[in-house]
């Protein structure tokens, strides 16, 4: 039987017999994150110990041709041992992920379980279809702390995600500690949706969450999202607001109502000293700046405010990255990546279709098939509709490509939007089974289908039991029929 793999990897060749893991095995290896990580999750569920010895049959090197690019590896396993070749580290990375999998679903135990460990004999050549495969946590409605958020990339590890990109400001909350303006969370993260407290993170924390992503090869990309969904940073500095007036906090869960003051040359002042502390902090090349719903500021002002705006960002060293709307906005910068949020079932945007014929780059989070917030169905009890309800099935069947054509498609994001999400168990809730799938658009060649996916799907569950996730959405795909 084929092991099952997710994503499918560009080409497997699966022969008989297996290696099997014993505590005389013993490792050959760069030193590296992958490295590290991978005797740390074989030493956790097997108890071995998995010592280095040049002759050790489990063999990790950088010495794999230049062709298999930056994510790409090759992995072979015969009845001696595996052999894990790539070109980069990250590459190396992306071929544990695979490893993991081949191994019995008990590896995911956080505790010593018994042999056997085998490993099926294999050949797999593998490199991603595109290189933006991302999750995007929505901190700012409800906070998750740095433990949450390391679980949330734990999720997506395996998965092969590349992107963690975090919505860290919004009407609710303002969520990253910002040394010059530090009421943003010392009187702005007090709020969230509902009764509860809010919560912030430190400079330390951030820095926390970026070093425990990139020892994952996940790069972060923040959001400081503009010039709507800013209700937190003008209660916390009333300058801001077109009327210099207070408004106050806001628990509840309407968009669209709060702007910034885009006349004022303060307002831009405040955005340069929040850039000059969040472009240092997240060291990846990319700044989200929302963009997204500002339904209070008329397209003029929207198009002038980004222009004055995204200069601020680039000046940090920053790619810009924005929701849809900014693809309104003219002489956007080459590079900026425009990210298509709207349901797949609407007629494109004319202005991102335009901007995607100009060659912008797109990420595409359609509502309809990418939205982790929405509900699987009437009977979830949490998440949105707006964009209707995602089953398993449409979140896995659509191709990124198909949607706006001919534009340069980088990759796509799935979003975790927390109006209604309070606890790491929800989070989990409304990613599986849905994320595997996602993942699978993401990395795995074009030619894919249900059938081939649902099987190993199905499979799967057996890895997140043993890892303890137990507040998956028994969904009814995972039934056999
Ligand atoms: C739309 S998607 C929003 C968010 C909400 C989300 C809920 C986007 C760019 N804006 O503000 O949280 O829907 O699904």
């Amino acid at each position: 039987m084929n092991p099952s793999l997710i994503p499918a990897p560009h080409t497997l060749v699966v022969h008989d017999g297996a290696f099997e893991l014993t505590p005389r095995t013993a490792v050959h290896a760069p030193e590296c994150h992958a490295t590290g990580f991978l005797t740390a999750l074989l030493r956790r569920a097997t108890g071995y110990a998995l010592p280095a010895a040049s002759e050790g049959a489990l063999r990790l090197s950088l010495d794999g041709p230049e062709e298999l690019g930056r994510e790409g590896y090759r992995l072979d396993v015969d009845t001696e041992g595996v052999r894990l070749r790539a070109h980069t580290e990250e590459g190396l990375f992306r071929g544990v992920q695979t490893l993991r999998q081949l191994l019995p679903a008990r590896i995911e135990s956080p505790r010593p379980c018994p042999g056997p460990w085998p490993i099926p004999c294999v050949s797999i050549t593998d490199a991603p279809r595109f290189r933006w495969r991302g999750v995007m946590l929505d901190v700012a409605r409800h906070f998750f702390d740095v433990e949450a958020v390391k679980r949330f990339i734990d999720r997506a590890v395996p998965y092969k995600f590349n992107i963690l990109h975090l919505h860290l400001t919004d009407d609710q909350g303002w969520r990253l500690r910002i040394e010059s303006h530090p009421r943003l969370t010392e009187h702005g993260a007090t709020s969230q949706v509902g009764e509860g407290p809010g919560g912030h993170f430190t400079q330390a924390d951030f820095a926390e969450i970026v070093a425990y992503a990139a020892a994952r090869h996940m790069t972060v990309v923040p959001e400081i999202d503009l010039p709507g969904h800013t209700q937190a940073a003008m209660a916390s500095y009333p300058h801001l607001a077109p009327d210099g007036a207070d408004t106050g906090l806001y628990r509840g869960m309407k968009v669209g109502f709060s702007q910034l003051a885009v006349h004022k040359s303060t307002t831009y002042d405040f955005l340069d000293a929040v850039f000059a502390e969040v472009a240092p902090l997240a060291p990846g090349p990319y700044l989200h700046l929302g963009g997204d719903e500002a339904h209070q500021t008329s397209a003029e002002d929207y198009a002038a405010f980004m222009t004055r705006t995204i200069p601020l960002a680039a000046g940090r060293g920053k790619t810009v990255v924005a929701w849809q709307e900014a693809a309104a906005v003219p002489g956007l910068p080459e590079g900026t990546h425009l990210q298509y949020w709207r349901p797949a079932r609407e007629p494109v945007a004319p202005a991102l279709a335009d901007a995607a014929s100009r060659g912008l780059p797109l990420i595409m989070s359609p509502a309809d098939h990418a939205y982790l917030d929405m509900k699987y169905d009437d009977s979830t009890p949490l998440g949105l509709t707006w964009a209707g309800t995602l089953g398993v099935r449409q979140s896995y069947d659509w191709d990124p490509e198909a949607l706006v054509p001919g534009a340069r498609v980088v990759g796509i994001e799935a979003p975790l939007w927390t109006e209604t999400l309070t606890t790491p168990d929800d989070l989990d809730h409304m990613l599986y089974p849905r994320l595997p799938g996602l993942a699978e658009v993401a990395w795995s060649p074009a030619a894919r289908d249900w059938a081939s996916y649902l099987p190993r799907l199905r499979a799967h569950t057996l890895r997140w039991d043993a890892a303890g996730i137990t507040s998956y959405h028994r969904s009814p795909e995972l039934r056999e029929d």
